[in-house]
């Protein structure tokens, strides 16, 4: 049977297949160290025990948290507290550096719609953004088709509503899993991940999003451009193929120029310069 590792216990790990769950040790060849929560693998029983016989090849694999085969980060925000944008767009480029689809929600909408327009015309053309409000559950069958089928973790400041969302999603469940996360907590010093599902829904619980360190991004300053696809779709006209849209002059740089003509946001253009910037200098402490 194929399934999916959905928790992991000691050397014995949870396998979800369709909406069963399994108990199983890893098959004798196969090391409990390398099997991930997210990893997809082959099953079986053996006399009275269910075992791992294969991991399949893994789309990702995150260290911190630990977690295989992440498809989505749904990054949220909300009114209150007050949108930290550079996080944001850190949370973004995390994603496309692992080959995970990001998705913004921006909860609270029964507080204030005053983001909304912001967010939607700085990001729409290459983000999926989703309008909610946990309170009201308002817009909760809308996020349910964006979770449905794929791996996803919620990612965003603290205090924006994660939680409140898992809630809504998986109501007991979920408190479940707080649970027996604190009592873990104590003897267990590496940090817990458990998938929670529910009919075609599977979120990651993870706190490991939430303060993201650009020194944790997997990138070289210079490859910074490429994960700006809002970026992209001027490359081509910029005067150097290696243009970083940074040091270029407005003349030679296309991204520059859309800036400066408001057709790119200038507050998202100056956070990027200030992230290349950060990364440039890493590089060179580390490099030079
Ligand atoms: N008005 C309103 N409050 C919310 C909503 N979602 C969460 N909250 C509140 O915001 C606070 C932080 O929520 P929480 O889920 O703990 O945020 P987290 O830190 O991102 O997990 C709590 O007091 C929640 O009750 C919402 O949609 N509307
Ligand atoms: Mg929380
Ligand atoms: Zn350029």
């Amino acid at each position: 049977m194929k399934g999916i590792v959905t928790k992991k216990i000691a050397d014995s790990f949870c396998v979800k297949v369709s909406n069963d769950t399994f108990i199983c040790k890893p098959r004798g060849n196969l090391k409990a160290k390398g099997i991930y929560v997210g990893d997809h693998v082959e099953i079986s029983k053996v006399d009275d025990l269910y075992v791992v016989d294969k991991v399949d090849q893994r789309h990702n694999l995150l260290i911190r948290p630990p977690l295989a085969n992440l498809e989505q980060i749904i990054i949220v925000i909300s009114p209150v507290p007050k949108p930290d944008f550079y996080i944001l767009d850190k949370l973004i480029l995390f994603a496309y550096c692992y080959d995970i689809e990001p998705i913004i929600v921006i909860n609270k909408q029964d507080i204030s719609d005053e983001i909304n327009e912001y967010v939607i015309k700085t990001y729409s053309t290459f983000v999926k953004v989703v309008n909610v409000s946990a309170k009201t559950k308002n817009g909760l069958e809308q996020l349910k088709t964006v979770l449905k089928g794929k791996l996803s973790a919620f990612a965003g400041q603290s205090a924006v509503g994660k939680s409140a969302l898992v809630n809504a999603l998986f109501g007991d469940k979920a408190k479940e899993g707080e649970l027996s996360k604190k009592v873990n907590r104590g003897k267990n010093t590496t940090r817990h991940c458990e998938i929670f599902y529910d009919d075609d829904i599977m979120v990651a619980d993870t706190a490991g999003f939430t303060s993201l360190d650009e020194t944790l991004l997997p990138i070289a300053y210079y490859e910074l451009p490429y994960y700006y696809r809002d970026y992209n779709v001027y490359k081509d006209k910029c005067k150097y193929t290696s243009c970083v849209h940074v040091a270029e002059s407005v003349n030679e740089c296309k991204v520059k120029e859309m800036v400066k003509a408001g057709v790119l946001d200038r507050a998202r253009y100056d956070r990027y310069a200030k992230m290349y910037n950060l990364l440039k200098d890493k590089w060179e402490r580390t490099h030079g």
